[in-house]
């Protein structure tokens, strides 16, 4: 292509280009394609040494008059977005911007512990039930045999609503109502929000999660407990965890046990976050109490079975070395864009 005709295109297309400018950058942009120190003109205009001497003077003017006619349109072009107040843009926007990375969000690490939790169990062969958080002092505390003048009965424990209802203080209910339902052989968990009337401080809140099991079938005893439980550990926290069974009470389960796990940090050695012990409190245990079957109209002496039950928010910050269990729930991004 000759040099003159493609000073006539390199023109035509500048014209576009400026009339389709929407603000000043994009105006700026294009002085520079054709103008800048290696704009298409200026290339031109650096390349007439080389032009032949009768041509000369001709693609001179022709290039020269074609820098003049795009300076002169690039600042007609300013002057029309000075005097609208600035860049006009056509869209009403700047399609030249970048596009803005939509943050994309993510699970809360205290549902994604409840479904590793939950998901474990299930592996098992275990269902997943779920309730209402509303409960009767029946299913909450009377059918799981927790006497009338038990202390967790204590209105500084629970949130009592109208007409006897109250908050549920733990999952177990729920697991009564399947209970009184379903024919053994079960096994099933109940994960959920559970509700107390505690002072809240860096290791207790009134509302948090627990997710409680039962397993009921012909012959089952102690040893079952602990394999399932021991197995469950294995699997959440890592395959050298041990576990530990601790004789203890519920009025609930019959012989009860808390479960200790070694502490993961430590291996057992001791530690700031196993209090030196090696030895690290996880959950609670026990065979289900005779009284517990005969309320669900279930024959203690057919049917035998294991219940457990465990903290959400405590197995998470013992997990992730988290110090305070208010950091759950104040939504503080910096916080949760760690899990
Ligand atoms: C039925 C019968 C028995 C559920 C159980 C525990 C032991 C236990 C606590 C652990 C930490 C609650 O989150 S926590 O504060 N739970 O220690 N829970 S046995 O026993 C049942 C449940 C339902 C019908």
């Amino acid at each position: 292509m000759h040099v003159i005709e493609r000073l006539e295109l390199l023109l035509k297309e500048a014209q576009q280009a400026i009339q389709s400018a929407g603000n000043a950058r994009a105006l700026e942009e294009v002085r520079v394609k054709y103008l800048g120190k290696s704009g298409l003109v200026t290339e031109v205009l650096k390349g007439l040494s080389q032009i032949a001497p009768e041509t000369r003077p001709q693609v001179g003017k022709a290039s020269n008059d074609v820098k003049n006619r795009i300076t002169e349109l690039l600042e007609l072009k300013q002057e029309g977005f000075e005097s609208k107040g600035g860049s006009e843009l056509p869209l009403g926007w700047d399609p030249t911007l970048p596009g803005r990375r939509q943050p994309m969000g993510k699970m809360h690490p205290l549902t994604r512990v409840q479904q590793e939790i939950c998901g474990i169990f299930k592996s098992f062969g275990f269902d997943q039930v779920e309730g209402s958080d509303v409960e009767t002092d029946y299913y909450n505390f009377q059918a799981l045999n927790v006497p009338p003048d038990h202390p967790a009965r204590d209105a500084q424990d629970t949130f009592y609503l109208q007409k006897g209802l109250l908050l549920r203080t733990h999952m177990s209910p729920i697991q009564v109502r399947v209970m009184e339902k379903l024919k053994p052989p079960f096994k099933f968990v109940a994960p959920g929000k559970v509700y107390r009337h505690e002072a809240i401080d860096a290791t207790h809140h009134h509302i948090f999660h627990q997710v409680e099991g039962v397993l009921v079938d012909k012959g089952i005893h102690f040893g079952h407990l602990k394999g399932i439980l021991d197995n469950w550990v294995k699997k959440f926290f890592g395959s050298k965890v041990e576990t530990r069974f601790r004789p203890s009470f519920f009025p609930f389960t019959e012989p009860s046990a808390e479960v200790d796990i070694s502490c993961v940090f430590c291996q057992g050695k001791g530690c700031r976050i196993c209090k030196q012990s090696g030895w690290v409190e996880m959950m609670g245990c026990g065979m289900i109490h005779p009284v517990v079957f005969e309320n669900c109209r279930i024959d203690p002496n057919e049917w035998t079975g294991f219940a457990f039950g465990m903290g959400v928010e405590r197995l998470t910050m013992f997990k992730y070395d988290i110090d305070d269990i208010r950091l759950f729930y104040q939504n503080d991004l910096r916080f949760l864009k760690q899990f």
